[in-house]
């Protein structure tokens, strides 16, 4: 049984906690009518058995799905390439995962993967995407690659995303999918640059892990102030 005195103890303790409580309060993971969700790229080509499978990658579905539900906005990106794309080694006559120079800089040369109109471009069936609002395609330009859903890779040429966002004064991003290290983090870091709070549900995501590209979005993620969460706190 609890004592008055033990009440009165505890006083002090019950202040702290109620600022711990208060900042969490600042800090809430819970979203609202300015956060959105973006689910990158979980299309078929991505997952086991596509022609650029992310390891385990169908597993963000049921999370996704699972979360989804807690936000008023949800935007798609769908990576949308023509035949014969420049990001594609068969265009360079190079081996998968080698890199080349593009005018806008280095390129990892992938296999051909998410053509656009084919099965490995749609998304995994059992993605609940009816509630979302918006899908942008990238990866478009036959000459420039986009990891990111708001600039392709020359960093110059805008997709319109953040524009849309800004236009729901959306105030924070949350970002979910395929593959963490590479579009999930080229997202990232193009929302923090566009003056989005950012955070990414990394249990939410699925990584290519090459040469220590998961480990390098994680410490880009501490540099560059996006805050990486998991599921459960949301
Ligand atoms: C992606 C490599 C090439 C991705 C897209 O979605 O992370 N990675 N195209
Ligand atoms: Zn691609």
């Amino acid at each position: 049984m609890v004592s008055p005195n033990r009440i009165s103890v505890d006083d002090d303790f019950s202040d702290s906690l109620y600022c711990m409580v208060n900042n969490q309060e600042d800090f809430s993971l819970t979203p609202d009518q300015h956060d959105a969700l973006l689910i990158i790229d979980v299309q078929n080509d991505f997952c086991p058995g596509g022609a650029l499978e992310v390891p385990a990658g169908d597993e963000v579905v049921a999370i996704i799905n699972r979360i989804a539900p807690k936000f008023q906005t949800i935007v798609l990106t769908q990576d949308w390439h023509p035949p014969g794309h420049a990001s594609f080694a068969s265009s360079h006559n190079a081996d998968p995962f080698s890199t080349t120079t593009l005018h806008y800089g280095e390129q990892t040369l992938w296999p051909d993967h998410c053509v656009q109109g084919s099965t490995g471009a749609n998304f995994h069936a059992d993605l609940l995407s009816d509630s979302a609002a918006l899908v942008i395609r990238k990866g478009m330009h036959p000459g420039i690659d986009s990891y990111s859903a708001f600039f392709e890779n020359d960093q110059t040429t805008t997709t319109g995303l953040s524009g849309y966002l800004k236009h729901l004064d959306i105030k924070r991003v949350f970002c979910a999918g395929l593959a963490f290290d590479f579009c999930v983090r080229f997202t990232a870091e193009d929302a923090v640059k566009e003056n989005f709070e950012t955070v990414v549900i990394e249990n939410a995501c699925r990584a290519i892990d090459m040469d220590g590209s998961a480990d390098a979005a994680r410490e880009s993620f501490l540099r560059s102030g996006v805050t990486v969460i998991d599921s459960t706190s949301l």
